[in-house]
Parts: structure tokens; sequence; C-alpha cells
């Protein structure tokens, strides 16, 4: 049907931009906006309006890095599709990168056609996929050139997990090669698996196996040097890199003097590094186990080099790596060895409330807020100005964002399938009031009004910050 929306009043913030404009949404696209007030914008009559007086107006918010239903460990994350992107939706984020995951001795394509099995008609909002190769072969290499191809153009690899998704040097190598032919992205989880293990190996033997010590054997440097081992490859493959989930800060400055040399190379963090700590893993009564993830939580004074990467550009994208577990029957299979506790962490409905609050603190600009958790993870994975933006021809993937809402985290109040919070009694000044996804209303004042299945399957370009 054709249908007009018009948003009144707010203040709109794009990366780049903060100005008090009007809105004008046609049948799921931005079609104008004009400043509020303005003869032009006067002249608008829509079916709806809404009044965002008093509120910003932002895009929706992109999340490059989530794990809905993701096999680890022999149980999956708490989260589904349909339970982790209505949860998304509440918290303003529009739009879901999750992993499609290689298996050992299968073909990229079993896999993805998995991943969509799994996606398809259970989102509210829409979704793309990067690739995780578990399996670099000739086979997996020829793949690679197909799925860039069709817009799956970014592919994820692990220098952790020997003997579930590790890829050795050789391997990491070649597909690389390949991502410098074909124009994909290379994702890397960089930690050193195999200097890891042996760790975690001598860390039980001695009988320490509580949560805490997950954040011991998986040391900094160990980050570090595979962060450092993982530009060297790029540089020789001549190959762009995306850095996932970095936490240390000898990783981060690893990163920085790639960029100082004008390498094509990019990192991302996550909310759980720049708020949380090895504290919190130091939880009694096995409650450090709601926070094992990997990389892991750090030292609290990481978090400074951290928020001061976000402000210098030397990293780029804030993501979540939502990937929840339940306490429960899943973080309690790790009982007397931390090695079983699933690793990963819920996230994915506070993104944008927790860098809001960071714009409060001080960490950021409010437009370095949009421009982290949603015009650059746009154009760091090819959906841009489709996604991560608010101009004329942009979905109408829209947030009313009440900037002035208290609100507290809790496990009673939030909406992700998961049976804690890891931000329990943390008072958040900022909330989401309306979500529109191609300009449907999928949270309307704080009620829920989308349905799984409004959100579409969206092929992606080639990375749009290589030039
Ligand atoms: N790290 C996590 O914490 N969970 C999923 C996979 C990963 O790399
Ligand atoms: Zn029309
Ligand atoms: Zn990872
Ligand atoms: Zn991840």
């Amino acid at each position: 049907t054709h249908s007009r929306t018009v948003v009144r009043g707010g203040l709109v913030i794009t990366a780049s931009d903060e100005t008090h404009a009007d809105v004008l949404v046609e049948d799921g696209r931005i079609v104008a906006t004009a400043a509020t007030g303005s003869s032009v914008a006067e002249g608008w009559n829509a079916e709806h309006t809404i009044d965002a007086t008093g509120k910003y107006v932002i895009p929706g918010g992109v999340d490059p890095h989530t794990h809905m239903d993701m096999p680890f460990g022999g149980t999956f994350s708490a989260d589904d599709f349909e339970t982790g992107t209505r949860a998304a939706a509440w918290g303003g984020t529009t739009t879901i990168v999750d992993f499609a995951i290689q298996t050992k001795g299968h073909a990229l394509r079993e896999g993805l056609d998995r991943w969509h099995a799994k996606a398809d008609a259970q989102c509210s909002i829409d979704y793309a996929f990067h690739m995780i190769l578990s399996d670099v072969n000739q086979g997996t290499l020829k793949e690679m050139d197909m799925l860039v191809e069709e817009g799956i153009t970014s592919f994820k690899m692990f220098m952790a997990y020997p003997g579930v998704f590790y890829s050795d040097d050789g391997q990491i190598l070649r597909a690389m090669q390949r991502t410098a032919s074909n124009g994909g992205l290379t994702m890397m989880h960089a930690e050193n698996g195999i200097a890891i293990d042996v760790l975690v190996e001598q860390a039980l033997a001695a009988g320490r196996t509580d949560p805490r010590h997950h954040g011991e054997v998986r040391k900094a440097l160990l980050e570090a040097e595979a962060t450092h081992r993982a530009i060297q490859l790029a540089r020789v493959a001549g190959s762009p890199l995306y850095v996932v989930h970095v936490s240390a800060e000898e990783a981060v400055a690893e990163l920085a003097a790639a960029r100082d040399k004008n390498l094509p190379v990019f990192g991302e963090t996550c909310p759980q590094y720049l708020f949380l700590s090895t504290d919190n893993l130091a939880e009694p009564d096995f409650g450090g186990a709601k926070y094992v993830c990997s990389t892991p939580l750090r030292p609290r004074e990481h978090q400074a080099a951290l928020w001061r990467g976000l402000r210098t550009n030397d990293l780029q994208v804030v993501s979540t790596d939502h990937c929840p577990f339940c306490f429960v029957g899943q973080k309690e299979l790790g009982r007397g060895d931390f090695s079983k506790i699933p690793n990963g962490m819920p996230g994915v409905e506070h993104r944008m409330d927790l860098l809001h609050q960071a714009v409060l603190d001080g960490h950021i600009s409010r437009r370095r807020w949009i421009e982290l958790a949603c015009a650059t993870p746009a154009r760091m994975f090819g959906l841009y100005p489709k996604k991560g933006t608010l101009q004329p021809g942009s979905d109408a993937d829209i947030v009313i964002y009440d900037p002035q809402a208290q609100q507290t985290l809790s496990v009673d109040t939030h909406h992700m399938n998961v049976d804690y919070s890891a931000y329990e009694g943390k008072q958040i000044t900022g909330q989401v009031e309306t979500v529109l996804s191609r300009g449907e209303t999928v949270i309307d004042r704080r009620t829920y009004t989308g349905r799984a299945g409004h959100g579409q399957y969206t092929p992606r370009g080639l990375c749009q910050l290589l030039d």
C-alpha cells in the first residue's frame, strides 16, 4: 500500500550532522528531510505523523556481529532469530549481520543454507550474513568468489579454538589472498588458540577451574600477538582486515601501528569490554560464568585504551558479539571446569543505550555514537546508504530516541531470551521510544508492534572504506 509518514520536530542526528528537521517517509523509504517549521516541511501531508519534539531522530542501529541460534560446546545460543531480532528492535537496532558457519568437511553453501533456514520468516528486522570459514581448502576458496557475487562479502576466521573453528596460518593466508582478489573483507578472531590451550590445560591440572581463570589464560599478549600476525598476513596477501571484538590495550596498539602505515586494517570492540572487567569474572558462586566470552573481559585499565581508540578512529565499530547462554543449564556446564563454559554474552538489546550513556559520560560525541553504531558498520559491510543513515533513498529504519528517559537494565525488563542481564541494575539515561523498519512501526512508544517475517534478508556490497 501507498503510505506516507512524517516524523516531526526531532533533532535528527547522523554521523555527519545534527539538525532540527522533519523526515518524510513513503513506501518504506526516506524521501526527504527539511528544516522543522520550513514551508517545505509544513507542506507535507501524510496519513501518519510521529511527534518527535524533544527527542532524537536517529538511523536504526546496525549490529554487524551477532550469533543467533549458534552451536557452541554442545549447546546453542539462547536467542534464535525470532527472539534475538525482536530484542534488537526493542533496543533500536534495525539490521543485524549474523554469522553463517561452515562445518569442517562441508561446503560453505551448506552452512549458508542452514543459516537461511534458521532466519527465514523469523526476523522482525532486516538481516544479512557473514560466512565463518572452518575448513579452508580448494573448494572453500572457489566458493568464496561465488559468495561475494551474491552478497556475502565478508569471511571470518579463527586463530583460536583449535579443532573446532581454527584456521592455521597457511589457511589464513590462502583465504586472505582470495579476499585480496575478489574484493571481500577478511574478519579475524585474533587470539593465539594453540598457546591458550596449553595454558588452559595447565590451569585445570593445577586446580584453577573457576571462571576467572578463563580471563587469566586468554592473555592480552596472546590477543596482541595474534592481531599482529593477522595484520602481517593480510599485508603479505594484500587483503583488507577487520579484527573482531578487540579487548586488549596491546591489540589496539597493533591496530594503531598498522593504520599509521595506511594499511586497510579495521577494528571493532563491544560494550562488554567498555563497561565490564575481570572484576565481573570474579563474581562469587560461579557468577563469573555469566561474563565468560572470548576474547575475555580484561582488567579495568584496558578500558581507557578502548575509549581512546574509538575517539581516534583506531577502532571504528561497536558491535555486540551477542551470543547469549542461560546461566541455568548452559553456563553451568562449566562448573568445575571453566573451559566448558559456553563462550558468549547477551547484549544485542543494549548497545544503542550503553553508547548513549557513553555520550553523557563524555567518552564520545553524539555524532560519533551514530557513526560507531550505525554509519560505519553499514559502510564497512556494504550496506550504506540503504542502512546507517537518514538520507533521501535510505530505508526508513528510524529510531525516535528519548535522551532523558531513565531506565535500569535488568533481566526482569529485557527482551532477550536469557536468564540474566550482564548489566543488572545499571542505570541508563536515554531510551528507545519508537522504531520504524522500512517505514513499518516495530516498536510504538514502547510497545512491540512488529512481526516475525517482516525482516528481510539483505545482500551486501563490498566494504565501502577501501578507497
Ligand atoms: N566468542 C564468543 O564469546 N562467543 C562466540 C564465539 C566467539 O568467538
Ligand atoms: Zn508514492
Ligand atoms: Zn570471535
Ligand atoms: Zn562472535
